[in-house]
């Protein structure tokens, strides 16, 4: 079934999806929520996999174009099975955030276990090694995405703990990147909106003249199960603890079949995007939880939809 797809401002590649099960070179289940770095003149994306057991570790594709992507024979991170994150990551380590901070890779994950999620972070100077290096959150909490440059001073964050069973996006404070405090409610779900069950962070905020430009996902549960959409909202470039604006209407939304009908029904989940030198951002997204895209748009295009279309909440 074919439907309009131009309601979304980010345009999907006509080539969607880029990865899917079939390009991955070792037995696995799926390959979906994938975290893009552009290194030089190649991009890189380090993917979230799903194995035949049933969780999840992750795996590096390479592309000369943005488009066209080799998985590596391998994957390159599996959970821990001794040491300090074992106990941690006996379900699984998913959905990485990739973030170039103070001139190296830094990746948030989640960490799954029957303690409850944690975020782990991880750092990498060339996507071959990968060093975790703590443990920075509290059970109950997951989508952390580090900001790219000390704010006054300090690191900051967006995560999303599950308080009284609603998840909402948070901002943290860190000196360390270790000791994460000082956290404050940033977004919640917003009755009667696209958004209105659950939100949390997606793509590592991008510095814009506009504000931070956070492009988070929601979903609104239905009698079908959740609807996982990605939004908007801009912060404020000296207090981004301060909402600009948070638009009112989702940038994408589950439309093709293969965001309709996989693993998970109706999800479209971005991990991250990149800035091309031109403005166009190419955001990178697990569709269905079952394969990857990218789409596209000008980032002028997101802030003035963000800035024309606020909420009042
Ligand atoms: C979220 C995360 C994502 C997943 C999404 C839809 O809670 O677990 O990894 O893509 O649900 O299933």
């Amino acid at each position: 079934m074919r439907f309009r797809t131009d309601h979304d401002v980010f345009r999907r590649w006509e080539g969607n999806p880029i990865l899917t099960l079939a390009d991955i070179p070792f037995e696995c289940n799926t390959v979906f929520n994938g975290t893009p770095m552009k290194v030089g003149d190649e991009y890189i994306l380090l993917l979230r996999v799903e194995g035949q057991q049933g969780y999840s570790f992750f795996a590096l594709a390479r592309s000369d174009d943005g488009h066209h992507f080799d998985v590596e024979p391998e994957p390159v991170l599996l959970p821990a099975r001794e040491g300090p994150y074992e106990v941690y990551e006996s379900l699984g380590i998913e959905d990485p955030r990739a973030t170039f901070l103070e001139g190296t890779y830094y990746v948030m994950y989640t960490a799954a276990s029957g303690h409850g999620p944690r975020i782990t972070l991880l750092r990498t100077d060339d996507f071959r090694s990968y060093e975790r290096i703590g443990i920075v959150s509290e059970p109950g909490n997951k989508d952390g995405v580090l900001f790219p440059e000390r704010i006054n001073g300090q690191y900051v964050r967006l995560d999303r703990p599950i308080g009284m069973g609603t998840g909402s996006v948070w901002i943290s404070y860190s000196n360390d990147l270790l000791s994460w405090g000082n956290s404050k409610v940033l977004l919640t779900p917003r009755s009667g909106y696209w958004d209105s069950t659950r939100v949390g962070a997606s793509v590592p905020p991008i510095r814009t003249d506009a504000g931070w430009l956070e492009i988070y996902h929601g979903f609104k549960m239905t009698s079908g199960g959740p609807i996982y959409r990605a939004g908007t909202a801009l912060l404020d470039l000296e207090d981004p603890s301060r909402v600009i604006a948070r638009c009112s209407i989702p940038l994408l939304s589950p439309r093709e079949d293969h965001e309709r009908v996989g693993d998970v029904c109706n999800v479209v989940f971005a991990c991250g995007a990149i800035v091309e030198p031109n403005g166009e951002v190419k955001m990178y997204y697990g569709a269905a939880d079952t394969c990857v895209c990218v789409a596209t748009a000008q980032l002028d295009e997101i802030i003035d939809r963000t800035l024309n279309h606020r909420s009042a909440d």
